[in-house]
């Protein structure tokens, strides 16, 4: 018997050395084979009956030895693998907190856009309201009501878009301006930002292009209040040195009509590439609403005036953002797009 105990032992001994590299499972399995209720060693508990008397105390002492030292060698073995199950966890899940975070990539407004929202937020502080007509508009509201007479250069074919004899893609924002004075008695102060369409198409035109129109028409309204307001505009759209100079100019719509030149934001008026050595850069046209389209919009001359201006959206980009050919703004090219944030 005391052979067959030192067998044990030693089986034992080598499966623990075997499964130490293997899994819990496994060590499990090897514990009941000699330590379960039909284990070896149960077994051997069992097979006291059989020893004759006088050898039982010493042979029982052997069994609950070899008992006590499996149980040891399992409960060290079941603590090991234990371990080194967690640091194999630990390891797979390891999370480096100095790795670099994986940002989400937002996209960026477009140029023509970012100065769509500052040219808004510059009006909205100066009480102008938006509104924004149809894109699809009627010959009458795109021309006639402007006092676009029929035989005007604009009114060509090759300038205009358009759908049927009586309805075309507007090339000025300006037609609904004239819906907002069929509709509303003044004061009228709005801001009309939108799509505009001209058959037209180089390094400075595109056949779609984004306006600006501003009107204001109340008792009183002067060449004046155009001149204020449009100080106060290059101020907060530009610098607060910037300046304002109106040229004599002509549109159907305005009379008298005037060009408007800002003092250029890069040399502050010395003359240099961006101005042309010129000193000023145009950026709208703008004069008195000409009576005969206040006329036209039931609203009496006589009583009330106003005045108006226009200007392209992709041209104060291109001046604000010093890009020399309108085509970069329609490629969407990301690598241009992502230089401007507002
Ligand atoms: C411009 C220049 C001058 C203009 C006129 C009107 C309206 F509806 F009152 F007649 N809106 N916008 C206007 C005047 C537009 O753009 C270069």
């Amino acid at each position: 018997m005391q052979e067959h105990i030192e067998r044990i032992r030693a089986d034992i001994a080598a499966g623990i050395e075997k499964v130490k590299d293997g899994t819990r499972q496994e060590l499990f399995e090897l514990k009941m084979k000699y330590l379960g209720k039909t284990g070896e060693i149960s077994a051997l508990s069992k097979g006291m009956r059989d020893v004759p008397a006088e050898q039982r105390p010493a042979m029982g002492k052997l069994v609950s030895e070899v008992r006590a030292w499996a149980e040891e060698q399992f409960d060290q073995t079941e603590a090991l693998l234990k371990k080194k199950e967690l640091e194999a966890r630990y390891k797979s899940e390891r999370i480096d907190v100095t790795m670099p975070a994986r940002f989400a990539e937002t996209g960026t407004l477009h140029p023509v856009n970012i100065v769509k929202k500052e040219i808004i937020e510059c009006f909205e502080g100066m009480g102008f309201d938006i509104y924004e007509g149809p894109e699809i508009e009627k010959d009458y509201y795109n021309f006639q009501a402007l006092n676009i007479p029929a035989d005007h250069p604009a009114r060509d074919m090759q300038d205009t878009f358009f759908i049927t004899g009586e309805y075309l893609l507007r090339s000025q924002t300006s037609s609904g301006q004239i819906r907002v004075m069929e509709n509303k008695k003044p004061p009228i102060k709005i801001l009309s930002p939108g799509r505009v369409y001209r058959s037209d198409s180089d390094a400075t035109h595109s056949p779609m292009f984004h306006q600006m129109e501003g009107l204001v028409v109340d008792k009183g309204i002067t060449l004046c209040d155009l001149k204020g307001i449009l100080d106060e505009f290059a101020r907060r759209m530009f610098t607060k040195e910037t300046k304002t100079r109106l040229r004599p100019s002509y549109f159907p719509f305005t009379e008298p009509s005037v060009e408007v030149d800002l003092s250029c934001h890069n040399c502050g008026g010395k003359g240099c590439r961006i101005c042309k050595g010129t000193g000023w850069i145009e950026i709208l046209g703008a004069g008195m609403v000409n009576r005969r389209v206040l006329e036209n919009c039931g609203i009496d001359p006589d009583e009330y005036t106003g005045f108006a201006f226009g200007m392209g959206l992709e041209r104060i980009a291109m001046i604000k953002y010093g890009i020399n050919d309108m085509r970069y703004l329609f490629e969407n090219d990301v690598r241009l797009l992502k230089q401007f944030k507002d």
